[in-house]
């Protein structure tokens, strides 16, 4: 087995809440990942627009920029087989809706909106080791 790693965020509005935080934690073992690093980080709007860039433009920018600087968020480098689809397949998809109807996805659990979703995860291999060193530079020689 190889492992693999992503960046998982647990987004302002479950992060804002100790006791949903455990819960998510908890389902992460039990899903089996192995929560290799875990920070808490607090950004302004600046750092939400560069991380969200590649949606300059969409008519959900703002309201997403905004969310991300509304408080501190959880970070965390997940490592596992698959990790990195697997993972977004827990959370489930980008949109509420479809999130709930997916039953034990984290996003049908506890997203309130399409754009306050409650998590993100790395969407490629590129993606994963340009955010993990975003997050945690001291992991990024790591491989
Ligand atoms: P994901 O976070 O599932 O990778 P994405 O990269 O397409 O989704 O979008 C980034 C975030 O932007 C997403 O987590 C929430 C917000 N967003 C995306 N599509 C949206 C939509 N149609 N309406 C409202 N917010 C949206
Ligand atoms: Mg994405």
């Amino acid at each position: 087995m190889t492992a693999a790693r992503t960046l998982a965020l647990i987004k302002p509005s479950v992060a804002a809440n100790p006791h949903l935080v455990d819960t998510v934690r908890a389902r992460v073992r039990a899903e089996g990942f192995a929560v290799k690093a875990e920070r808490v980080v607090q950004w302004n709007l600046d750092d939400a627009r560069r991380f969200y860039r590649q949606h300059e433009g969409r008519f959900f920018y703002k309201r997403l920029c905004g969310y991300m600087a509304s408080g501190p968020f959880v970070a965390m480098i997940l490592e596992k087989e698959n990790a990195i689809s697997d993972w977004r397949k827990l959370i489930g998809p980008t949109r509420s809706i479809a999130a709930r109807l997916e039953s034990g996805s984290l996003r049908g659990d506890m997203a309130v909106s399409d754009t306050r979703n409650a998590f993100h995860g790395s969407d490629s291999v590129n993606s994963a080791r340009e955010e993990i060193e975003m997050f945690f530079p001291e992991e990024s020689t790591a491989g």
